[in-house]
C-alpha cells in the first residue's frame, strides 16, 4: 500500500504539467507535505497550494495564510473554482508559452477534498466522493472542460502511529477507527481553544475531559448509572469534524 502510494504519486508527478497540492482549510500545516513539494521541485513541475473546505474557517483566517502561489476554494459552495482555473492557464502559459491543454496533477491528503474540488471544476459530478478515506482506487483522468485534464490519485498515504491523532483529525483515518478517540478530542480542543465547547452549547473549561463529559450529558450519551459515555460522544465530535459540521471562528 505505502509503496503503492509514492509510486502514483511520482507518475502523476511525471504525467502532470502542472500540480494543485490541496491543503484543508482548517489544518495548513498539517495537510502539507514537503517530500511531495520537492519531488514536484526536483521535476521542474509549477506548484500551486489549493486551500480546500474554506466555508469552514472564518475569512480572517484565511488572510493570515501565506502560501504562494494559493488559491482558496470550497469545492461545497462552488467558490474560488473560477479563480483556480484562471490561475492554473495563468501558470500554464508562464511556464509553457502556447501550450493549449494542460493535464493537472491533483495531490493532498485523504479526505482533503480532492475528488470534490475536480467536481466543481467539472460543474458536475464525475469523480466519486466519499467522506471515508480510501473510497478513490486507481489514478483517475478526469475532463474538466476544453483546457483542463484533472488526475485524481487515490487516498492512500503512509502515516507513523505517533501521528494517529493527526490523521484522525484530517480524515485520513475514519472517525469510527480512531483509537483513543478522547484524547484525540483533546487535541482538537487544545488546538482551537472553546470552539468545540462553543459548538456542543457547554461551558469551556481547563479540564477538558470534563467538557467531554458535559458533551456527552447533554447528547444523552450515557452508559449505565447514567454516567457520561465519552468515547462515544468523542466519537461524534470526530464525526462532526470530520463530516464538516463545526465551522471555526477565528483564533
Ligand atoms: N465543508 C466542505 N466539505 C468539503 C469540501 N470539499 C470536500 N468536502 C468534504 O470532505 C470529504 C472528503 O472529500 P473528497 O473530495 O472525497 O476528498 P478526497 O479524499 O481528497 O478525494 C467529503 O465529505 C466532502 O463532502 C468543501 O469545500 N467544504
Ligand atoms: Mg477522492
Amino acid at each position: 500500500m505505502v509503496k503503492n502510494f509514492w509510486k502514483i504519486v511520482n507518475q502523476v508527478i511525471k504525467q502532470a504539467d502542472i500540480i494543485v497540492l490541496l491543503l484543508d482549510a482548517r489544518l495548513i500545516n498539517e495537510t502539507r507535505n514537503l517530500e511531495i513539494e520537492t519531488k514536484v521541485k526536483k521535476e521542474n513541475k509549477p506548484l500551486i497550494y489549493v486551500i480546500t473546505k474554506c466555508d469552514l474557517v472564518d475569512k480572517r483566517e484565511l488572510e493570515k495564510i501565506s502560501l504562494r502561489p494559493s488559491v482558496f476554494i470550497s469545492a461545497k459552495k462552488h467558490l474560488g473554482t473560477t479563480i483556480l482555473r484562471n490561475r492554473i492557464l495563468l501558470t500554464g502559459k508562464k511556464r509553457y508559452g502556447n501550450m493549449e491543454f494542460f493535464t493537472i496533477g491533483v495531490l493532498g491528503y485523504p479526505n482533503v477534498g480532492k475528488s470534490s474540488l475536480i467536481n466543481a471544476m467539472k460543474g458536475k459530478r464525475s469523480a466519486p466522493t466519499s467522506s471515508t478515506s480510501g473510497f478513490t482506487k486507481g489514478v483517475q483522468k478526469i475532463r474538466a472542460d476544453n483546457k483542463l485534464v484533472f488526475l485524481d490519485t487515490p487516498g492512500v498515504i503512509p502515516y507513523k502511529e505517533k501521528d494517529s491523532s493527526k490523521h484522525v483529525l484530517i480524515g485520513t483515518i475514519d472517525f469510527n477507527r480512531a483509537k483513543d478517540p478522547e484524547r484525540i478530542v483533546v487535541d482538537l480542543m487544545e488546538r482551537y481553544p472553546g470552539q468545540i465547547e462553543d459548538h456542543y452549547g457547554v461551558q469551556p473549561s481547563p479540564d477538558f475531559e470534563h467538557s467531554i463529559e458535559l458533551i456527552a450529558k447533554k447528547r444523552n450519551l450515557l452508559m449505565k448509572q447514567n454516567k457520561p459515555d465519552t468515547e462515544r460522544a468523542s466519537r461524534m465530535i470526530l464525526k462532526d469534524w470530520q463530516t464538516g459540521k463545526m465551522r471555526l471562528l477565528v483564533g
